[in-house]
């Protein structure tokens, strides 16, 4: 019997930052080396969904080979037959099953999307395009595509795991069981535990998230910064004025932010830390912390990147891009079949 699928990707629109690290890549890479052998695990650069926002498309095939090295060296276990690595765009099936899925796809539920009114509303009209609100349904395909069952989604995509299940069940029921479905969002929530919800914020403005795509990357702290560099990031943090460190996301968002950061850095709970630190006066002391760890981390993961044996990693992808190929091939196939594109 085929093992549950989890699945996640990470766009290549820029190099990833420690929320991504933190919240997406450390759980998964947990879940490869703890739970190998039960289940697949699906880690993909997607690389069509990295241009649903602006990019410097020059760039854009260098980002997502590095992106795949900085898989590697935080420490994706290569070697593992259950461990799949591929770019999305090798695998022709997304392109074909989204242009297939965007016919049963209403654009009043699509209007809906609140990461696509999100997004848009940075970009301003003139940038947004129909590929930004067509993301969820490109996701829609990555997922079913495998027959994914889990995959790990924050609150702001909670929705394209909801769209996902009411596409494929709305095929389903027209055409019978074409589909597996991803469990609900509550049963991801379930299974993937307290990262789920984890959410590094802006350094700059701490009532956002931390976001690759935000243009200023002032308040993001990317895993190819300059250590140093990225150490006085962190000492240049927005804070508040109350002159007491207490973990308040709504009155005290930056210091919380620095909390919850400094707990990631430490391995310590964030309760731990935020009682270390509670009632503190000075702000200096916790954001030197903060710094040290970060600027230690960095110098020692960009040792771990200048390492990663590319060969090993180019024979990986395609090992998995063939295997995943024909896996979305024959899904693909029963759909093209069932709407009436094949005999
Ligand atoms: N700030 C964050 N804290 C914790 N986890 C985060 N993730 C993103 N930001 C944080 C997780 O990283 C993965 C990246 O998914 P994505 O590349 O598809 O884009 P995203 O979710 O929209 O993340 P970004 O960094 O904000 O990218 P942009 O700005 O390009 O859209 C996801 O698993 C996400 O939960």
């Amino acid at each position: 019997m085929s093992k549950p699928v989890i699945l996640t990707g990470l766009r290549a629109n820029n190099d990833l930052h420690i929320g991504n690290y933190f919240g997406a890549l450390l759980p998964l890479i947990d879940m490869a080396k703890k739970h190998a052998g039960k289940y697949q695990i699906n880690l993909f650069v997607p690389d069509l969904h990295s241009f649903t926002t602006p990019v410097d498309h020059s760039k854009l095939y260098e980002q997502t080979m590095h992106n795949l090295k900085l898989f590697v060296a935080a420490g994706l276990p290569l070697d593992n037959p259950d461990v799949h690595l591929y770019r999305q765009s090798f695998i022709s099936a997304h392109s074909e099953l989204t242009l297939i899925l965007n016919c049963f796809t209403g654009f009043g539920e699509m209007s809906r999307m609140t990461q696509f009114k999100d997004k848009s509303a940075t970009l301003g009209d003139d940038r947004v395009s129909v590929g930004l609100f067509d993301y969820p349904v490109l996701m829609a395909a990555d997922i079913l595509l495998y027959s994914a069952e889990y995959v790990p989604v924050g609150d702001d995509q909670s929705q394209h795991i909801e769209i996902t299940r009411d596409l494929g069940m709305r095929i389903n029921n027209q055409f019978g069981e074409l589909f597996t479905l991803p469990r609900t969002v509550k049963e991801q929530h379930k299974f993937f535990g307290k990262d789920q919800g984890l959410r590094i914020k802006d350094l700059v403005d701490p009532t956002k998230k931390m976001s690759k795509s935000d243009e200023s990357g002032r308040g993001i702290v990317f895993l190819g910064d300059d250590p140093k560099a990225a150490a006085k990031k962190i000492m240049s943090a927005t804070t508040d004025s109350l002159s007491s460190v207490n973990l308040d996301y709504k009155k005290q968002p930056g210091i919380s932010n620095l909390l919850q950061i400094h707990a990631l850095f430490s391995g310590e709970s964030l309760e731990t830390v935020a009682k270390h630190h509670k009632n503190k006066a000075s702000y200096g002391d916790l954001k030197k912390e903060v710094a040290e760890e970060v600027e230690a981390f960095l110098a020692d993961f960009q040792t771990k990147l200048k390492n990663v044996d590319e060969s090993a990693l180019m024979a990986k992808l395609e090992t998995s891009e063939n295997a995943m190929n024909e896996v979305a091939n024959t899904t693909l196939a029963k759909v093209q079949k069932a709407v009436g594109l094949r005999g």
